[in-house]
């Protein structure tokens, strides 16, 4: 090596080894090896078991690589080394040995596919998750909950997701829960999942389906059984009625409620709030005041994302099956005062 390398290896070495060691610092929202659910944990010892077979074989042949580098390299005044041709034993060895190995990946690989196959215990809390370009339906058959985006399951019981599309076909990923599982349209796939930790935990689409894939996020959030019970309570509770309104609010629900023209153009084309309207092209708005964020974990939900997302929704997320209305100023702060009471 020339010695004026030398600093240009140091530096790179060094550069490699901060991202190396910086990759290892927390928090980690969407990492698959800090798993919180029994199937998290199946894919995890899986990989772990796998990581330390392989590891062994590196370190062999590694070992075994150098070793004969450095004790047979040409030494100067050396004559060529005798040719071999073949040996049995030898290439019956290498053809065994890693086919043994491979068993051993084998077979906990089949076991962890059958323990995650999505079959349920007795009494599971069934979900029907319904893909959308480029949003999350959630559907919970069980307390007649119709919701977007933000999963609320409860700690410790059983729960099954029964996932299907409304197009083209998205793939259901929080990392931290367990596998990706792809939601197609006719067809039902199952993921079966029981968490064990109180938190949120993040989650994204994980097959492409077209121009805003990257903007479909999804959040899990794991609560313990009072919290959730008081989740199902306000989800289910009757919508504000009309007369409880004030009269800014009141204009928006006039907003909501207006046929509009082209009339695809209406909320409540797209839109169902319990009582008032049942569109299904876009989230169930009954209790959208209660999500955290809009738009499939995109924005925060407040009064001024809520008006910029009424005011163009394809300037947030290209390609929003939402359209933008043309609505005045007066009309969205009417309408983001409305939403914000559907609590
Ligand atoms: C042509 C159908 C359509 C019309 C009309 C429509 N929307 Fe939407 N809306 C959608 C779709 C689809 C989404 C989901 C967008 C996404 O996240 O990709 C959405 C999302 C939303 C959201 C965010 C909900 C959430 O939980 O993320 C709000 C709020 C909303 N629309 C309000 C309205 C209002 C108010 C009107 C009437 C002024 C309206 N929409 C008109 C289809 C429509
Ligand atoms: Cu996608």
């Amino acid at each position: 090596m020339h010695f004026h390398r030398v600093p240009l290896v140091a530096a790179i070495g060094s550069i490699s080894l901060v991202l190396f060691l910086v990759a290892c610092g927390g928090p980690f929202p969407q990492s698959a090896l800090h798993p919180t659910s029994d199937f998290g944990y199946a894919l995890d010892d899986l990989f772990r078991t796998i990581f330390w077979l392989a590891l062994g074989v590196f370190v062999v042949v590694e070992s075994l690589l150098v070793y004969v580098i450095v004790r047979y390299r040409a030494r100067p005044g050396q004559p060529p080394p005798p040719r071999v041709h073949g040996n049995t034993l030898l290439e019956a060895a290498w053809t065994l040995a890693p086919a043994v190995i491979l068993m051993f990946v084998a077979v906990p690989t089949i076991q962890t596919v059958f323990r995650t196959d999505g079959s349920a215990p007795e009494g599971a809390l069934e979900i029907d998750v319904i893909g959308h370009q480029w949003w999350w339906e959630y559907r919970y058959p069980e307390y007649g909950i119709v919701t977007a985006n933000e999963l609320h399951v409860p700690r410790g019981r059983p729960v099954v997701l029964k996932l299907t599309s409304a197009d083209v076909i998205h793939s259901f990923w929080a990392p931290r829960i367990g596998g990706k599982r792809d939601a197609i349209q006719r067809r039902q796939n199952r993921l079966a999942f029981t968490a064990d930790s109180v938190g949120v935990f993040m989650g994204q689409c994980a097959e492409f389906c077209g121009e805003s894939h990257a903007r479909m996020g999804l959040r899990v959030l794991v609560q313990d059984s009072s919290d959730f019970a008081a989740w199902v309570a306000a989800q289910t509770a009757p919508p504000v009625p009309e007369d409880s309104l004030t009269e800014l609010e009141r204009r928006g629900l006039e907003e909501f409620r207006e046929i509009r023209d082209p009339a695809s153009n209406s909320c409540i084309a797209c839109h169902a709030v319990q009582g008032i309207s049942a569109g299904v092209l876009g989230p169930n708005l009954t209790h959208v005041a209660s999500r955290g964020t809009i738009a499939a974990g995109m924005l925060p939900n407040d009064s001024a994302n809520l008006a910029r997302w009424l005011r163009d929704p394809k300037a947030i997320k290209p390609g929003s099956k939402m359209p933008a209305i043309g609505l005045s100023t007066d009309e969205i702060e009417a309408l983001v005062a409305y939403l914000r009471r559907l609590r």
